[in-house]
């Protein structure tokens, strides 16, 4: 049985993801009554047992494992705002550190906010510190320190919904317009893993190319891309002729493949075809705070993009 040992290429030179899987085994596909399946060279064990498969550079601290829980000792850093963000600008980062641009935007001083860079291909995100506000250990994570007790959040979506509620702003209170947007956002946070995890792992990222994982994945992103041209057709924005958090989680991670800058992947995807996708993502990437948070946490690509930390608006200026 052939097992290959080589760890994915973390390509920060485009949008990147994180790797939930870092190896696997190889296995061949066959072609059988015009289906692919995996050929039957693994059979796998009564109980899975877990094999270091992490390259020999990704050490103890940074290596993915089946357990959760901080994996050294450290404290978070903290500035001086009450909002303290601990991120990196993967497109889950990015919904955040838009979200806060726009906000301030729009003239809410008090959305002023400390950006940290948790380096998730160095593995900040397993420090004690960091695995205390969030335990699954994925940024974005934000700690609101202007309640009573520090408020710690977690998981992208939920820190969208905490900001809007708390300025008042991109999430409507009124029916039906607020479960349309909140629909959305919660479509984004359930297909995204299909995407990223599925497709953008098995194409971009897995040591081998594999046909079955290849198509099976291509196919349901090509799907939810439809989902979308379809939406798009009828509304402005996702959902509905107003911008909200709904556009802000979607466009970092669709409208990136859109613009074919996510996995390399415009042409094989065929992602011209997506005409109101296009429209769309081409609105909102034009807005300044989009263009502004976009650029937070971000520590690759070409030099005017990047801003490893921010603390306060000069530092995009
Ligand atoms: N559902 C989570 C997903 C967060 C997530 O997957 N974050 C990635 C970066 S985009 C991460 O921190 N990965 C680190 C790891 O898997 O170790 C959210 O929407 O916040």
């Amino acid at each position: 049985m052939a097992i290959n040992i080589t760890a994915a290429v973390f390509d920060l030179s485009m949008h990147s993801l994180p790797l939930t899987l870092r190896s696997t085994k190889q296995h061949q596909t066959k072609l059988i009554y015009g289906k692919y399946l995996m050929s039957d060279s693994y059979t796998p064990p009564p109980v899975w047992i877990w094999q270091d498969h992490n390259t020999p550079q990704a050490s103890a601290r940074t290596g993915n494992q089946p357990v959760a829980g901080a994996r050294f000792e450290q404290e978070l850093p903290r500035g001086e705002h009450p909002l303290q963000l601990y991120s990196m600008a993967t497109p889950n980062g990015v919904k955040v550190t838009v979200m806060l641009e726009e906000l301030l935007a729009k003239g809410h001083k008090e959305a002023e906010y400390d950006a940290w860079l948790i380096d998730i291909t160095a593995g900040d995100q397993f420090s004690s510190g960091f695995v205390e506000i969030n335990p699954n250990s994925k940024i974005p994570a934000l700690v609101d320190h202007s309640t009573d007790t520090p408020l710690a959040l977690f998981e992208s979506g939920s820190i969208l919904i905490y900001l809007a509620e708390k300025f008042g702003e991109f999430l409507p209170t009124g029916q039906p317009a607020r479960a349309h947007t909140l629909n959305w956002l919660a479509w984004q946070v359930g297909s995204a893993p299909y995407l990223g995890g599925g497709f953008g792992h098995f194409y971009a990222y897995a040591p081998s190319k594999q046909e079955y994982p290849i198509d099976r994945f291509a196919m349901e992103t090509k799907r939810q891309l439809d989902v979308l041209d379809k939406q798009l057709a009828k509304t402005e924005f996702i959902a509905g002729n107003n911008y909200s958090i709904a556009d802000m989680a979607i466009a970092p991670w669709y409208g990136a493949l859109q613009a074919g800058e996510l996995y390399n992947a415009g042409e094989f995807l065929s992602v011209d075809e997506y005409a109101n996708v296009e429209r769309w993502r081409k609105a909102v990437f034009a807005r300044p705070a989009y263009q502004r948070g976009a650029r937070v946490n971000r520590f690759w690509g070409p030099e005017e993009n990047q801003l490893k930390e921010r603390h306060n608006a000069a530092d995009l200026d």
